[in-house]
Parts: structure tokens; C-alpha cells; sequence
């Protein structure tokens, strides 16, 4: 790690942490078997021609997540990488959907990123948020059954909504009715949004949800009115340079959109999405762009900041930062 520089993590899937061999020992702990005899075979597999054939791979590998200990230890090893990379904070996304739909309560999976979440300020120095995903190309019904799921732990342990998955074909509009129970409990909203998808996802997202941050957002660059308005409106985007390119919505990161994001004014960061599958975590992609995008120290300090600016803490904790 060249630049460990202090930085929030916005936007990361915590199932997307899952690394291979974590992967295979929860495997044998559970019992379970799985169509790969080695971590580096599992490795192997990590090829993607898009964000649907990620998608696959990551709803397949996460059915090893099963008891209230896997999750709590799949969230441990990441705050300990995280820090290794010099995240201070991180706000987290999980997929209660994924693991409920497949006959996991979601007391084990709460349970357990609860665990892991409440301990990382004493044992990583990392300060945590835990934000709700739904599922974009399941049903609205299954949104809001989750929901209110998950009512108990609002205000706790949970304190945001998100909407993740598969994007093209799934607009933002059609969870207008969960985002407003959301907003009516008090929690944060952020969506996914024109990653694949097109920069009118953006705008409806904004419109429609109501959303505080675009996750992604790189679309956004090819509306100028849209780039105008996130930038007058400095809705922050959570951007994902090493994703971006692994799951070919970008064709090289030389060819990354961040440099002229940054220069249009938009209040970008730099995150690490899935960082087991991509090849990173924060700290990562903070190296990768800075030596394949030619960013200086003054951009990197930059989205340093911006990370923490974007993030849910309160003024004074950012102030910290700042
Ligand atoms: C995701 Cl990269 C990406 N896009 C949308 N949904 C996701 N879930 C996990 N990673
Ligand atoms: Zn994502």
C-alpha cells in the first residue's frame, strides 16, 4: 500500500468481501460442498463479462454464509483488511434478500454483522453504519416484507436503505413506496445508479427516491444537464474504479471517467464495491488510480476528504477528518 491515507469506505457489499479461502472454509464448516477444489480455482472463476455474470458467481458463493458466526466473521476480516488501508470509517451494505431467500433468518445475519460491526471502533479503529440493500429485480412485495423485517434494528444497527443487483430494465421508480417508508423511519437513502444503467436512473433516483448519494453514478458524465445539477447539488458518488473495469462498464482504467469527474466539480469518492472479486479493497483503488489515472497527491487528498464529506457522520466527527 503506497497511500494508506485516511479515507471512509462508502460503498461496499459485504458480501462482496467474501474471499476464497474464507469461502471454502465456511464450506467445510457447514458442511457444504462447492464446485471448487482450491482457492485459487475459486480465483480462476473470477472473469466477468459483465455485472450479471458477477452476479451469479457472488449469489452462488455467498450460499456458504449460513450461521450467525459466518457473518460476524466474514465482517471481522473485513474491518481488519479495511484498516490495513487506512479506512477509518465505513458504511456497509448487505443483501438481507440474498440470505433470506435461501432459509437464513435475518436475526443470524443481523446477528452476526452486529457483532462484528459493534467491536471494530475497539478492535480495527473503524467507526461503522450498516445500510439495508433491496434487491432491485426481486419484487417490490419482497422489499417491503424486508423492510419490515428489519424494523427492530432501525436506528441501531441499521441506518440507511439501498437498492442494489441488476440494473438495466429495473428503473428506481418502482420502490418510490419503500424509500418513503424509509425516509418516514429516519433512515439515509442512496441507491445504485447508472452503473450499467442509463443517466435517467440517475435522475429518477434523485427524483423519485429521494435519494442522499448515487452509488456509481458514472453514467451521469454523459448528460451535461445531469452532470450540472449533481454538481450545483453536490450529491456525492460512490464510485468504483477497479469494479468499473472488472465488470467492463469501463474498458481500461486509463479510460476511467474519474479524472474529468473531478474535474467537472462532482463531489466523487473512490470505493471499493466487491473488493474480493474486483482485485481491491479502498486502499487498493486508491493506488490503482493514482498510478494508472496519474491523480496527485493533492486529487488523492482531495477524495480523501470527500469521503468523509459524503459519509453519514455527524459534522463534528467529519470535522475531524477534515
Ligand atoms: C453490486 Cl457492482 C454491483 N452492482 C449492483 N449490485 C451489486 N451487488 C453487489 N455488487
Ligand atoms: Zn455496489
Amino acid at each position: 500500500m503506497i497511500n494508506p491515507v485516511p479515507k471512509a469506505e462508502l460503498h461496499l457489499h459485504i458480501e462482496g468481501t467474501l474471499e476464497p479461502e474464507l469461502a471454502l472454509s465456511l464450506a467445510a464448516r457447514n458442511g457444504l460442498a462447492l464446485p471448487y477444489a482450491s482457492a485459487d480455482e475459486l480465483r480462476a472463476a473470477y472473469e466477468f463479462a459483465d455485472l450479471r455474470s458477477f452476479l451469479n458467481l457472488y449469489y452462488r458463493l455467498m450460499e456458504v454464509l449460513r450461521t450467525e458466526d459466518d457473518f460476524a466473521d466474514l465482517a471481522d476480516a473485513y474491518l481488519e483488511r479495511a484498516a490495513a488501508q487506512g479506512v477509518r470509517h465505513a458504511e456497509i451494505f448487505f443483501d438481507p434478500q440474498a440470505h433470506t431467500g435461501r432459509g437464513v433468518p435475518l436475526e443470524a445475519v443481523l446477528g452476526g454483522l452486529g457483532r462484528a460491526l459493534t467491536g471494530a471502533a475497539g478492535r480495527h479503529g473503524v467507526t461503522t453504519r450498516l445500510i439495508l440493500c433491496f434487491l432491485r429485480d426481486e419484487p417490490v412485495s419482497s422489499a417491503l416484507a424486508t423492510f419490515e423485517a428489519a424494523r427492530p434494528w432501525f436506528g441501531t444497527l441499521i441506518t440507511g436503505v439501498g437498492l442494489d443487483s441488476a440494473e438495466v430494465g429495473h428503473p428506481p421508480a418502482a420502490f418510490r413506496a419503500v424509500y418513503d417508508l424509509a425516509r418516514d423511519a429516519g433512515l439515509h437513502l442512496v441507491a445504485h445508479a447508472g452503473e450499467e444503467g442509463p443517466p435517467e436512473y440517475v435522475t429518477e433516483a434523485l427524483d423519485v427516491l429521494g435519494v442522499q448519494r448515487i452509488d456509481h453514478g458514472i453514467r451521469s458524465m454523459e448528460d451535461p444537464a445531469l452532470v450540472a445539477r449533481l454538481v450545483r447539488e453536490q450529491v456525492p458518488l460512490t464510485v468504483c474504479p477497479l469494479s468499473n473495469v472488472r465488470l467492463r462498464c469501463v474498458e481500461r482504467l486509463a479510460d476511467h471517467p474519474l479524472p474529468a469527474m473531478l474535474e467537472a466539480g462532482l463531489l466523487v469518492t473512490v470505493n471499493s464495491d466487491d473488493p474480493s472479486y474486483f482485485g481491491g479493497y479502498a486502499g487498493d483503488n486508491f493506488d490503482a488510480v493514482r498510478r494508472e489515472l496519474g491523480l496527485g497527491e493533492a486529487e488523492l487528498r482531495r477524495l480523501a476528504a470527500n469521503s468523509f464529506r459524503a459519509s453519514f457522520l455527524p459534522q463534528e466527527d467529519k470535522d475531524a477528518y477534515l
